[in-house]
């Protein structure tokens, strides 16, 4: 079994209905649950002109390999309509392979870590949440990695709003 993490996130439609839905598809194939985050609303980073993003993170268990995981990510994309757009711009879901254990490659198809993941708070704040323990593999503690991100952002780019109202769960019956 392997460790792995997963952002997630929308911006488009009923954003929360759409993460939820992503978890459930998700979890319904071979990656089992170890945790979910909060789900924090944030302001757009890069790309046009667009609404505001619900992100949170998942963290699973899998036995199958990282591209089998991307697969799964792009079947979720693909259930909830997500159309081809502009880099970096509006969808109503976004599923990032942000960590694959201890991986690191730069396959141009599956890059490990996720390559802008310690720079985005979006990303770091609810990780660090799922895991207090969080290490970015060749990058450093999750903790730390969101301290210098946040040091870094005297412009206050990277607004993130705990949504505790749109919470997550790991399963269909709570
Ligand atoms: N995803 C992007 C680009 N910008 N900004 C926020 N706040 N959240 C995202 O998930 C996001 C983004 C490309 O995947
Ligand atoms: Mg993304
Ligand atoms: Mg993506």
């Amino acid at each position: 079994m392997t460790r792995a993490v997963l952002a997630l996130g929308s911006n488009l439609g009923d954003r929360r209905a759409t993460l939820q839905g992503a978890v459930d598809t998700l979890l319904a194939g071979e990656p089992s649950p170890v945790a979910v985050s909060p789900v924090y609303e944030t302001a757009p980073v890069g790309g046009p002109e667009q609404g505001a993003y619900l992100n949170a993170v998942l963290v699973v268990d899998t036995g199958e390999g990282p591209l089998e995981l991307l697969r799964r990510a792009q079947a979720a994309e693909r259930d909830f309509d997500r159309v081809r757009e502009v880099r970096w711009g509006p969808r109503t879901l976004d599923v990032d392979v942000i960590a694959f254990g201890d991986v690191r490659s730069d396959d141009p198809e599956l890059t490990l870590p996720h390559p802008r993941a310690h720079l985005r708070a979006f990303v770091l704040r609810p990780w660090l949440d799922a895991d207090p323990e969080a290490v970015l593999p060749g990058r450093g503690a999750v903790a730390d990695l969101l301290a210098a991100v946040a040091a870094a952002d005297t412009a206050g780019e990277q607004v993130l709003r705990r949504r505790d109202d749109l919470a997550l769960r790991l399963s269909e019956v709570s």
